[in-house]
């Protein structure tokens, strides 16, 4: 049925008539019933399942009528009928599943598998609240509630449903479905798991809650702050309920296929994001126990199942739970998992490879690399590192376990929606085979010379930014210059991303505008970051990003040539809006720190130029686009690591040999800083980045100054910029997650 009827039918009246509301409710229902036919129950033998906490799905209306191949007709019939799809958008509300880059890219993943058509579905937890929502208040984040579930919303109630116990409840499961739409291929699903007491009333001021209260909060929040004993075991909670019922599901389904589990890994690959899913792993144990199968037995079939993929070397980031937690919320597990230590440690003597340590912690990763038969890093440098240095002794161990998977994003959200005129240019020259097969784009490499399309390129970009222009004034009443440098830094506040440097910046090119050395173009620097709850130095980061945006913005002679703007609640939905609209991606992480980044591989692909370090995936980024093509600048891994090892690096040493550090430094504290920002954070980061500055700002801040410099006057001559800017999109095809998903295949789980 076309869609015109299918709102006559439904609703009584004509397209026209509708309100957005309407149309959105519509379209929501009619894409759903088309997915229904489509579905095909898998038949293969064996299949991937993608268990993970986190699933940072975004808005779907747009991205499944793309998928499905109706995205232009749904446009035209609306556009006849006076309506737009962008406004239909709006109506939707954003499922913010997951807290940065680790959710997102599972989210582009099963975009992927369902796209190449592998049988590959995602396990993980419906939460009622998302990432909580960030207002401003004061020049500070204000965390509140971010719900997202609707009577009528892509959720699909299943009839699945187990009895889980843990702690001293028994809960009773519900699976709920979201269908995920291959580009014009399968459909696969995303399997949330949920309890029905959830109990959204018990929030209070805020997004605080009674965390101990399980019947009622289990699955209420994502990632709730564990800053706390009863935030830490919530968690526990959380993850186990997340992989009780996923394995369940897997062994119920492998039954179904044929599987008679001893031959389970015939039928499964389980590939753990993270450690947040490593309880999968004794999990499996205790249930193939319970079907009959000896502990050793069940040990080998689990070793062959189960893959792990490893998303930081950061140390604070790496799980270790106290024995004496596990011992309230999963005590079933506790046996399984001090057997699994004691055959470590009858085989190895090294204890940094021991499960259980000294204090009694339970390192999570350890089990996943001695009980799996993979382990991947997400860029080439991180993968070196982590076989290098941070998991050395297990790579001395099992060699053969170690793998590099370079991530990437799929290009139907990160391109064909959030760019269309851009998307539909590049068809206009090269045809739409990069579509599907997005090496591709190295076509457009043909064009580098043609003046037509450099001027087209630009005419686009100068599109994007005045939407964005339009869209900031509109929702934070800021108005920016679409004639301006956009300059953008978006990514979770984090001191290792070190949005502090961008900062640092800011305020030294403010002050040599101040003293009459204006820019030739106009800089528009914009920021977009959420903080965790409780980490007070990246709070204390995004205050002073505001009270620049006061101070800065407001000057009569330095806001013409200087706007800083720090986009509130940034999320999936504003990344589509920003991304688009760039000119340089900002990707100053400190060497060794950021394990891939996937934002930078967005911003290439829409024809922004990287600034930025030799960290992650900024690595490959150079390599294909040449060095002329991206602006690098910093100490390198090597470097760094060699700093941390030797306790030599200073950053008051570089705060008294530098005066533009040391006036850019000191501004934070100046009485002009503190007539708008607050004393005490003002002072603290001030006093954090002169005394401590663990990751290294002071330290890359020449470089980085200078660097950023260069590509600010290369901008001056637009063609060449333009030029690089086409370099960068006929290179990112590499960074299709299609190319990263036929890896994990091929060489991890051998699905078809
Ligand atoms: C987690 C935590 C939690 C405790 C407080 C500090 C902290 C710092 C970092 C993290 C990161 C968790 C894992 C993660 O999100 N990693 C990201 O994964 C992306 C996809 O592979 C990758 O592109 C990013 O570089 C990496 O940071």
């Amino acid at each position: 049925m076309k869609f015109e009827a299918f709102v006559q039918k439904r609703l009584s009246k004509s397209i026209s008539a509708c309100s957005d509301h309407d149309l959105y409710f519509s379209l929501l229902d009619y894409t759903k019933e088309l997915t229904a036919k489509k579905e095909t129950p898998a038949t293969e033998k064996r299949k991937l399942y993608y268990i993970s906490a986190e699933f940072l799905i975004g808005k779907l209306l747009s991205n499944n009528l793309i998928n499905l191949g109706i995205y232009d007709e749904i446009d035209k019939v609306l556009k006849a009928n006076g309506k737009s799809l962008s406004a239909i958008e709006e109506v939707e509300p954003e499922p913010s599943l997951g807290n940065g880059g680790l959710g997102r890219l599972a989210a582009c993943f099963l975009d992927s598998i369902a796209t190449l058509g592998l049988p590959g579905d995602g396990i993980g937890l419906n939460y009622h609240l998302g990432l909580f929502k960030q207002v401003f208040e004061d020049h500070l984040q204000k965390e509140t509630p971010n719900p997202w579930i609707e009577p009528d919303s892509w959720l699909n109630k299943t009839d699945v449903s187990y009895k889980i116990a843990v702690g001293n409840y028994i809960l009773t499961s519900r699976l709920y479905d979201i269908d995920v739409i291959g580009y014009e291929n399968r459909v696969n699903k995303l399997h949330l798991f949920d309890i029905e007491s959830i109990d959204e009333n018990i929030v209070e001021t805020g997004i605080s809650f009674d965390k101990t209260d399980i019947q009622k909060n289990l699955t209420l929040f994502l990632y709730p702050d564990d800053s706390d004993d009863n935030g830490r075991l919530l968690r526990i909670y959380q993850q186990y309920f997340m992989v009780s019922n996923g394995a369940r599901l897997i062994l119920d389904e492998c039954v179904k296929r044929g599987s008679n589990l001893h031959d389970l890994a015939d039928y499964a690959v389980i590939q753990i994001n993270d450690t947040h899913p490593t309880m999968v792993i004794p999990e499996l144990i205790r249930l193939l126990m319970l079907k009959g199968i000896h502990f050793h037995e069940a040990v080998e079939i689990v070793k062959k199942t189960c893959a792990y993929t490893n998303h930081t070397i950061l140390a604070e980031a790496l799980e270790k739970w106290p024995m004496h937690y596990l011992d309230q919320v999963v005590p079933q597990l506790v046996p399984i998992i001090s057997a699994l230590d004691d055959m470590v440690r009858r085989t190895y003597e090294d204890e940094s490879v021991y499960i259980i340590d000294q204090n009694n912690l339970v390192h999570m990763a350890h089990i996943d690399i001695h009980y799996g038969y993979s382990i991947n890093g997400v860029a080439q440098l991180h993968t070196e590192i982590l076989k290098n240095n941070e998991l050395n002794n297990f790579y001395n161990i099992y060699p053969e376990k170690f793998n590099n998977k370079t991530n990437g994003i799929t290009f139907r959200r990160w391109l064909l929606h959030c760019n269309h005129e851009l998307a539909s240019y590049i068809e206009s020259l090269i045809g739409d085979g990069f579509k599907t097969n997005s090496e591709e784009l190295e076509k457009l490499l043909a064009y580098t010379g043609n003046e037509k399309v450099l001027d087209k390129l630009l005419a686009i970009k100068h599109d994007n930014k005045l939407a964005l222009k339009e869209y900031l004034k509109e929702t934070q009443g800021i108005e920016i210059d679409e004639n301006s440098i956009y300059d953008i830094q978006i990514k979770r506040l984090h001191e290792y991303k070190r949005q502090q440097l961008n900062v640092l910046y800011l305020i030294h090119k403010y002050l040599e505008i101040k003293k009459g050395n204006v820019p030739s173009t106009p800089i528009t620097a914009i920021f977009g970051a959420k903080a965790a709850p409780a980490y007070v130095i990246a709070k204390d980061i995004i205050h002073a990003i505001l009270c620049l945006q006061e101070i800065i913005n407001n000057d009569p002679v330095a806001g013409k040539y200087l706007k800083v703007v720090m986009v509130e609640n940034y999320n999936v939905t504003k990344a589509e809006k920003l991304i688009p609209a760039c000119d340089i991606s900002e990707q100053i992480s400190l060497a060794s720190k950021e394990a891939s980044g996937t934002g930078n591989m967005k911003f290439m692909l829409n024809g922004a130029v990287t600034l930025g370090t030799m960290d992650g995936a900024n690595v490959e980024i150079s390599q294909l686009v040449g060095k002329d093509n991206i602006y690098i600048f910093g100490a390198s891994s090597e470097e760094v690591i060699e700093h941390y090892e030797k306790a030599d690096y200073v950053s008051k040493d570089y705060y008294d040999s530098d005066e533009d550090i040391r006036k850019a430094v000191d501004f934070l504290v100046s009485d002009e800083m503190l007539k708008v920002g607050k004393k005490e954070n003002l002072n603290r980061l001030y006093n954090e980045l002169l005394n401590k500055d663990w990751f290294m700002t002071l330290l890359d801040f020449e470089s980085y100054r200078k660097t950023k410099d260069a590509a600010l006057k290369d901008y001056e001559d637009r063609k060449s910029f333009a030029k690089k800017m086409l370099v960068n999109i006929g290179k990112a095809g590499f960074f299709s997650s299609d190319r990263t998903i036929m890896e994990y295949n091929k060489d991890i789980w051998h699905l078809g």
